[in-house]
């Protein structure tokens, strides 16, 4: 959907009126980067604004497989060893939203705090 209202939009707008909208529409994006490494994720804890949709890439610098799991955030998504992905997460109201892997819960384990 997204793609095809840009390329309607492209040959719609005159270039320069286009990125300056492409530029706001990004800016009501969030984008958090999270690591894991010795079967933790670092940082532990991410913020991102309330009410905003958010992107969140993980990078798994392990060697072995993990799985980003969370209940509140409703996502469960294996990632590779040294691969990474993308989470898309819906719009959010305040709060604390626990995430964790789940093939290494004791050790993995985080949260991503929406204000
Ligand atoms: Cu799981």
């Amino acid at each position: 959907m997204k793609a095809m209202q840009r390329v309607c939009l492209g040959v719609l707008l005159a270039p320069g009126v286009w990125f300056g909208f492409q530029a706001s529409a990004f800016a009501q994006e969030a984008t958090v980067n999270l690591s894991i490494k010795d079967h933790r994720f670092q940082p532990s804890e991410v913020r991102a604004p309330a009410n905003t949709p958010i992107t969140i890439l993980v990078r798994n610098l392990d060697p072995t497989p993990e799985e980003f799991e969370s209940k509140t955030l409703r996502v469960e998504k294996i990632i590779a060893g040294g691969g990474s992905t993308t989470l898309r997460i819906r719009p959010l109201g305040a709060g604390r939203y626990r995430f964790f892997g789940d093939y290494h819960e004791d050790t993995a384990e985080g949260y991503l705090v929406i204000e």
